[in-house]
């Protein structure tokens, strides 16, 4: 099937008649053959999201009607769900469990973004006379190109397509062209609850070739991406020419702070780095929130990164459909190949590789892993600041430990990144706790947790992790216009300006 590309209500074959395979990295088999656009296709989309935006019936929609199409999608999700978590799995290698609860979440979100369109409508300001009226309004942004990474692909694209949604917008969606299809289904089910010809669009294919003209195309009013920072930046860059709005979240180095008095029983080791085994090896550690710095106290070293160790060689590593996986493989060759050049720096500079530092081969009790990409748990001690691989984000299964003596120490280490996604503090002592919390300079911090998010509450970075927030009110804030309208109910002279007749 290559009529994939849907653009102004209909399923298309590329303009230029291109396709892409699409292989599962567990195994490197082919789960699907899709178009791919080039920037022919994707101007096409932008055409059709602007006439449905400018001339079409969707800006009649009330928010309600909307929130009812949203409520309606998650519920197709649901009754979909088989085909979405086997679509996920085939694009990305993860168990067919990971990508169950990735549709719950999913449907979540559309659910709650659903809940959301017709709150807050705006406000009344008051203006100090009653002869003026004066409202602040909200108003969608028009056309959104919003483009989203492979690592959870659906998910990525529903906090953004939700929102556009509630708000108003049309949109042209650019997913991973290593990751289309659950995309692909996303549309299908926008199609089948009759969502009027371009008000939802999308295209496939390289960000550099179909992805590009979302930045740059003037008819865009908002660009909305998420993915690496090295991309981040030249979004930002093409897209200032037409100075439209940009939403950016570019991943992390998120800092997991552990507190002596966070293990010192053997109840608190085991729940301390069990959390910090999930925050740096979940998902093999392609997940932009990933506590993939461990900062712990001096004191607890030892027996935490002796415990670290063990359990990350218990991980079973496999097939997403072999009994007894835990996690499974990296996206593609090329990511492996960088998250072990990241290892070897690691290495060159003098860290201790404790764990790891491989690829996961042959037979490891969940089938045989040569045909994929997989990597081992890594666990790289004796990091220091100097260290690239405590700057850089290396997105697979690693995690460096560095260590501190004070709190103050802590923090500094904490901070000391040009990234500011998310971090987490554990200690049993919760003054202590709440007292680093809020020195943390990351836009999510969770105490003795590492992980959660709610659609309820914002998600987004300080620093180079990114611009603006998505989910929560914000997250459909960023979506919108904001107007005011000041309406005099007494016209009359000013008298400004004298009147010479
Ligand atoms: O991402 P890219 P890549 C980080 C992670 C990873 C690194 C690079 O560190 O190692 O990014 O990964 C589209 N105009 N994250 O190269 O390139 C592309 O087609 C418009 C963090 O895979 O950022 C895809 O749809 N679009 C992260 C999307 O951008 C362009 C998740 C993301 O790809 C484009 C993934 C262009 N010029 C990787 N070039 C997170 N924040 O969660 C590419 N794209």
């Amino acid at each position: 099937m290559s009529a994939t590309l849907y653009i102004d209500g209909t399923w298309r074959a590329a303009a230029s008649g291109t396709v892409r395979e699409i292989r599962c990295p567990a195994d490197n088999s082919v789960v699907g053959v899709v178009a791919e656009a080039d920037a022919a296709d994707t101007a096409a989309a932008i055409a059709a999201a602007r006439r449905a935006f400018d001339a079409g019936p969707w800006r009649q929609t009330s928010a309600s009607e909307r929130g009812d199409l949203l409520l309606k999608v998650a519920g197709a999700i649901d009754a979909r769900r088989a085909e979405f978590v086997r679509a996920e799995t085939g694009d990305t290698g993860k168990r067919p469990y990971e990508s169950d609860i990735d549709m719950s979440d999913i449907a979540n979100c559309f659910r709650y973004f659903g809940k959301l369109a017709a709150e807050d409508p705006g406000r009344i300001v008051d203006a100090g006379s009653p002869d003026i009226d004066s409202r602040i309004v909200y108003e969608p942004i028009g056309v959104c190109g919003l483009i989203t990474p492979w690592n959870y692909p659906l998910l990525q694209a529903a906090w953004k397509v939700a929102p556009a949604l509630a708000a108003g917008n049309t949109f042209v969606l650019k997913p991973s062209e290593l990751t289309p299809h659950t995309s692909i289904l996303l549309l299908s089910v926008l199609h089948d609850l009759g969502v009027p010809p371009g008000v939802a669009n999308l295209v496939l294919g390289a960000g550099a070739v179909a992805g590009a003209p979302l930045s740059a195309h003037r008819d865009v009013d908002l660009v909305s991406f998420t993915g690496g920072l090295a991309t981040g930046r030249v979004i930002a860059r093409e897209a200032a020419a037409t100075v439209k709005k940009v939403a950016l979240e570019l991943g992390g180095k998120n800092p997991n702070v552990i507190f002596a008095d966070a293990c010192d029983t053997d109840d608190r080791l085991a729940a301390a780095v069990d959390n910090a085994l999930n925050a740096a090896f979940l998902h093999s550690g392609q997940v932009c929130s990933a506590g993939a710095r461990l900062v712990i106290e001096e004191s607890a070293h030892d027996r935490f990164v002796d415990e670290l160790v063990r359990r990350a060689e218990q991980i079973r590593i496999g097939l997403p459909d072999a009994a007894g996986t835990e996690t499974g493989p990296l996206i593609s060759a090329a990511h492996r190949d960088k998250v072990h050049a990241y290892v070897e720096q690691a290495r060159a500079d003098g860290a201790i590789i404790r764990t790891g530092g491989a690829f996961a081969t042959g037979d490891r009790g969940a089938g045989n892993l040569d045909g994929g990409y997989f990597y081992l748990p890594t666990v790289i001690d004796g990091a220091t600041r100097e260290m690239a691989c405590v700057h850089d984000e290396g997105f697979g299964p690693t995690v460096t430990v560095e260590t501190f003596r004070t709190e103050d120490e802590a923090v500094v280490i904490a901070n000391d990144t040009d990234y500011g996604l998310a971090g987490a503090v554990w200690s049993s002592d919760t003054a202590r706790a709440r007292r680093i919390a809020a020195r943390l300079r990351h836009g999510t911090v969770w105490i003795n947790d590492f992980g959660p998010y709610l659609p309820q509450a914002e998600w987004g970075g300080y620093g180079r992790s990114g611009i603006g927030r998505e989910l929560g009110s914000s997250g459909l804030h960023e979506y919108r216009e904001t107007k005011h309208v000041y309406e005099n109910l007494r016209p009359g002279v000013t008298g400004w300006f004298a009147d010479a007749r």
